[in-house]
């Protein structure tokens, strides 16, 4: 069993898999705390949890075909350079898909809406670490930078991503090759020793198990950067599908979801229903506003947010919010709705039929609940 050597989990955790292990928070537990308590973030492994042994333990870090490159120790990257931190949401593409199996069925983990956290995120960021390795990223001829993982399929291909190097130098100090997840060392399952945190870029970019940066001309070459992760139109199916053709996701769409009450609850009370979730954009947007119905989209009230002070164009964690809102009268039961709009005033779709696709992801409707109102 390759999966003996995995880490315990926290019995909270409602596996979406268990080998490789997959696993979202309950809802309710998600947006309890603004930064997620690590043995509740979430969790997307893709091989078993490598172990790593933090004595022999090296980052090489290089550019494609002219050297080896320079080799980092765990104790060079902790002790040699500035630390700095960044509180960073983490959505998996494929968050809330479960939605989009209703419609129709897809390939993928049968996620709820709760495959995505927030945590505090502190190692030496990228621009850092390559001007000590003797590249100027801005001068670098080079179009993207791909990171690799240390966890190994049956076949020996190791789990890696890359991004543009554009975006690597927008965010060149702001790009963390982290070793501390919320202050302490990051758990086996979140990338012990080193991860790669881009802000603002969907989950599978986020590189556990970091042991080499490369700039290069190409992307990576890895099977979840070619021929998955990418958004097809609705009537792009197995057999029609080229992966080629569409572009890797970077960045993600505005979403929101309702995380309290959960759906088919009673009510416990038949005047008004507090709804509580979280709301998020890729690439740094804040979201500016997140509005809930409790009629089924008839009437709309604004939730009070929690920005956590984040600029709404530096905003790479979420926003939770919270919203008080009348019930219709004299009905048993109801639809709650939200939806939110980003610093670009990005809007949601309102339905999940138009973006469907068939790896599931990017499922961002509006989200809808439905619940039973108390006589
Ligand atoms: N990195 C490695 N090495 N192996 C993986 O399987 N999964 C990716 C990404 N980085 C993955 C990885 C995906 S798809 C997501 S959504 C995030 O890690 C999940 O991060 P988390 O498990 O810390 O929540
Ligand atoms: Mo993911």
């Amino acid at each position: 069993d390759s999966y003996a050597n995995d880490p315990k989990r926290h019995p909270a955790l409602k596996p979406a898999s268990e080998k490789p292990f997959n696993a979202e928070p309950p809802p309710s537990l998600l947006i309890y705390s603004y930064l997620t308590p690590n043995d509740l973030f979430f969790i997307r492994n893709h091989l078993p949890v490598p172990v790593v042994d933090p004595k022999t333990f090296s980052l090489q870090v290089a550019v494609e075909k002219e050297n080896e490159g320079v080799k980092l120790s765990l104790d060079d990257l902790k002790s040699k350079f500035p630390k700095k931190s960044v509180t960073t949401t983490i959505q998996c593409s494929g968050n809330r898909r479960s939605e989009m199996i209703k419609i129709k069925s897809v390939k993928g983990l049968n996620w709820g809406n709760a495959a995505i956290s927030t945590a505090e995120w502190s190692g030496v960021t990228l621009d850092t670490i390559l001007k000590h390795s003797g590249i100027d990223i801005d001068k670098a001829d080079c179009k993207h930078v791909q990171f690799e993982g240390m966890d190994k399929g049956p076949d020996g291909a190791t789990y890696g991503a890359s991004i543009p190097i554009e975006i690597a130098r927008c965010l060149k100090n702001e790009i963390i090759v982290a070793y501390a997840m919320n202050g302490t060392d990051i758990p086996r399952d979140h990338g012990y020793p080193l991860r790669i945190i881009i802000p603002g870029i969907v989950g599978a970019r986020q590189v556990k198990w970091l042991n080499k940066i490369v700039l290069s001309n190409e992307e990576s070459s890895s099977h979840w950067q070619q021929r998955d992760y990418k958004g097809f139109n609705s009537s792009t199916d197995w057999h029609n599908v080229d992966f080629s053709k569409a572009h890797a996701i970077q960045e993600l769409p505005v979403v929101s979801a309702i995380c309290e009450p959960a759906e088919g609850q009673m009510l416990d009370d038949a005047e008004v229903v507090t709804v509580k979730g979280y709301a998020w954009s890729g690439g740094g947007r804040g979201i500016y506003r997140v509005d809930v119905s409790a009629d089924g989209g008839k009437t709309w009230h604004e939730a009070d947010l929690n920005t956590n002070n984040q600029s709404p164009f530096k905003a790479w964690a979420w926003t939770l919010w919270e919203a008080t809102v009348p019930l219709p009268k004299e009905s048993k039961n109801t639809l709650l709705i939200c939806k939110a709009i980003d610093s670009s005033y990005n809007c949601q779709p309102d339905s999940v039929e138009g973006i469907w696709n068939l790896r599931g992801v990017l499922s961002n409707a509006w989200h809808r609940v439905s619940v039973t109102i108390p006589d």
